[in-house]
């Protein structure tokens, strides 16, 4: 008996810990890069496994590109203006993408002030999946293998980017989190290393703040997915209007 309450333990806190999900992988029209190659993430020293909670806390500058995501990581991925880019994401390799409780909006911004992530207004977003048809962009991530594509706008100056994965988990998000900080809406920030060798003339306009940009009084902060009477997300997807160059 003592076993099996220890093994239970065990599994309760594991699946606590590490039921959440990140980026592993990222591919170039279609070409798969080495696995973590051009992500910033915090714990990614050989044989630690990637992490993979969430940020919650709005007023961090963690918001912006996870924990530790202001340190540059080795390789920039080659890349050209109106290529394709995907995210591919995990809980673990080769896992579940995602627990299916985690719906909610998907969302994809880039900024060229590689060196001042949590900058006034640095941010740009360039792409968003929220509810449509009663179906959470989370939901379609799952279903499409965990593989977030996003087009870099055309004509992008060349230079290095940072773009901004990032995904808003609404299942614990009925009460916000500077009311309860064991609740709240779960963010996944995860930066990408793009370097961009052809394009054009096209600067991003420099839109929103992390932090500063998701607040407690924004909509969609606040919002109960299990309420079956709620059946309208009230915006696309956090962080502003999506930029059409
Ligand atoms: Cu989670």
């Amino acid at each position: 008996m003592k076993g099996l309450f220890s093994l239970l333990s065990f599994s309760a806190l594991f699946l606590s810990a590490a039921a959440h999900t990140t980026v592993w992988y990222v591919a170039i029209n279609g070409v798969q890069q080495a696995k973590h190659v051009g992500i910033r993430k915090p714990d990614n020293a050989p044989g630690v496994n990637y992490n993979n909670s969430p940020v919650k806390d709005l007023k961090s500058n963690d918001i912006a590109c996870n924990r530790g995501g202001s340190r540059e990581v080795p390789k920039w991925i080659d890349a050209n203006a109106g290529d394709d880019l995907t995210f591919i994401w995990y809980l673990n390799q080769g896992d579940d993408i995602m627990p299916s409780s985690h719906k909610g909006p998907v969302m994809a911004f880039l900024t060229p002030e590689i060196n001042n992530i949590n900058g006034a207004n640095v941010w740009t977003k360039i792409w968003e999946d929220g509810l449509v048809n009663g179906v959470f962009g989370t939901e379609r991530l799952m279903r499409n293998q965990g593989k977030q594509t996003v087009k870099i706008p055309a004509g992008l100056k060349p230079g290095k980017y940072l773009f901004r994965a990032d995904m808003a988990a609404l299942h614990e998000a009925d009460v916000l989190y500077s009311r309860n900080s064991a609740r709240g809406t779960q963010f996944y920030p995860n930066c990408i290393q793009i370097n961009i060798v052809n394009g054009g003339n096209v600067e991003a306009p420099k839109q929103v703040s992390f932090p500063g940009t998701y607040h407690d009084g924004m909509p969609g902060l606040l919002y109960n997915i299990w309420s079956p009477y709620l059946s309208n997300y009230p915006v696309p997807a956090p962080g502003g209007p999506v930029w059409k160059p």
